[in-house]
């Protein structure tokens, strides 16, 4: 026998030992967690200094937090399509609110994240929101939407006009009558039990999202006299284009800036939000409990996400839609066995790289059809080089921004572009675009932008709508 087969013949039962013994628990469970419009006001992302989320806290004190993350679409469908699928919005077409992804010529036969986990002999389930609808499709027990966005009350509280969710307040009188209550009771019930197979569970709160109600509780821990308004800038939107100013605010169901100045409801609003945000933080934290008590604390994986960011006067904005900080930036956190704990990454991320991420960590097959990277190097070494994966959002074809981890490029449809330097300037108020002595920096962001974009799949969402809109601007 010579060397070289002597050394694999003695190998061989070694390797087949350790793969045996050292390792005999089962794959490693997935606990997924969406907050559902939650921006960085966030304690750990330090977005707003009154901002309290104990339990999203101590989540990021057991992982990697991701400080430079961003959505691909600045709604919840795309968004979660996108997250759920691996795939950028310009690769399906799904831009807006609608069409449902199972629509999307390009995803068919495609398996959503966790359909590739069932089939690879995962047990699934979810409850809440965790794709943009019909969730139950999905999963192989779905525990419900239990009342979605919550009950409400027979008259408005706060906004009397406008479309019927955009309210706020404290409402209802009690924890368990909010549907993310119920989830999370849910969520908690099956984590006590044990399960032959790993098992992937999503876990979709609704709150912040409109109406933003919570008992009154939440909204003592916020006295509405102390509140601090975000910082806006008079003339921000000067150095701006009227296609971006039209693309983020026509055919909007969003209440308008002035309407919530004038009324005296900036304060409310803010306060509701911070109440909402608190109350969906309390949730996570009674299931992270839950976690820990249960037989599966040691061999689960943790991934929480919000879908965008929220403006709450920004820009003189309210809600989602923009390709600004304010609109992109989400909370990201993944924890996993084996990493260290604690860890700040301001890498720029994607919530596209949260599906290749999870196939590496568990050991399944990679999908060279993503899009994402999986982001386990930044989970081994959170500084790792990382600008040649910019964080890419986009609001309809043309619309971009690249975001790498110190600057943001903007371009939209119209030619008008923007240029941020997120160190000197986070609250993206003086645009750059015009910087001689940043023209290759600025070069290098605008190569990022996808080549190939395919064009909008037909719906009758207000997105298609407001796209639609600011397209007569151009000539
Ligand atoms: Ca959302
Ligand atoms: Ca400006």
């Amino acid at each position: 026998m010579n060397l070289r087969l002597s050394i694999l013949v003695l190998t061989i039962p070694l390797l087949i030992c350790s793969t045996t013994f050292a390792h005999p628990q089962k794959k490693p469970n997935v606990l997924m967690v969406s907050i559902d419009d939650l921006n960085d006001w966030v304690g750990c992302l330090e977005g707003h200094p009154q901002a309290k989320t104990p339990n999203i806290d101590r989540l990021a004190r057991r992982g990697t937090l991701f400080s430079n993350a961003h959505c691909q679409s600045p709604v919840c469908n795309p968004s979660r399509a996108s997250l759920m699928t691996g795939r950028y919005p310009h690769s399906t077409g799904i831009y807006f609110l609608s069409p449902d992804l199972r629509q999307a010529p390009v995803l068919k036969g495609v398996k959503t994240l966790p359909e590739v986990f069932a089939s690879n002999g995962y047990t699934t389930m979810a409850v809440g929101k965790l794709f943009h609808g019909g969730d139950r499709r999905f999963f192989q027990e779905y525990g419900g939407s239990n009342g979605g966005f919550g009950p409400r009350p027979k008259k408005k509280i706060s906004q009397p006009h406008g479309h019927p969710l955009w309210d706020w307040g404290a409402f209802p009188d009690s924890d368990e009558k909010m549907p993310d209550m119920k989830g999370a009771k849910w969520a908690i019930d099956k984590l006590k039990r044990e399960y032959d197979k790993p098992f992937f569970m999503g876990v979709g709160f609704y709150r912040p999202h409109v109406p933003m109600f919570a008992p009154k509780k939440w909204f003592d821990m916020f006295p509405r006299d102390k509140i601090k308004l975000p910082l806006v800038s008079d003339d921000d939107l000067k150095d701006i284009s009227q296609y971006a100013i039209d693309l983020t605010n026509k055919k909007h169901v969003s209440p308008k800036h002035s309407w919530v100045k004038s009324a005296g409801q900036w304060e409310h609003a803010v306060q509701s939000y911070f109440a909402s945000v608190m109350f969906a933080d309390h949730c996570l934290g009674l299931v992270l409990d839950a976690l820990d008590k249960s037989p599966h604390a040691k061999n689960t994986i943790i991934v929480l996400f919000s879908d965008h960011g929220f403006h709450l006067g920004e820009k003189n904005r309210w809600a989602k839609r923009t390709l600004w900080e304010d609109g992109t930036r989400v909370p990201m956190i993944i924890s996993a066995p084996g990493f260290k704990a604690g860890q700040k990454s301001n890498r720029p991320v994607e919530l596209l790289d949260i599906f290749p991420t999870l196939l590496e960590l568990t050991g399944l097959p990679k999908d060279a059809k993503q899009e994402g990277q999986s982001l386990v190097p930044l989970m081994k070494d959170p500084k790792t080089e990382w600008d040649q994966f910019p964080a890419i959002t986009s609001f309809g074809p043309g619309n971009y921004s690249i975001r790498t981890t110190q600057y943001r490029f903007i371009q939209y449809r119209d030619g008008s572009e923007e240029f941020y330097d997120l160190n000197q300037d986070p609250h993206e108020w003086k645009n750059l675009i015009g910087d001689s002595k940043l023209k290759d920096v600025i070069s290098n962001h605008r190569q990022q932008i996808p080549k190939k974009q395919l064009p909008v799949l037909p719906g009758r969402s207000t997105g298609h709508q407001a796209f639609k809109e600011a397209n007569k601007l151009i000539k």
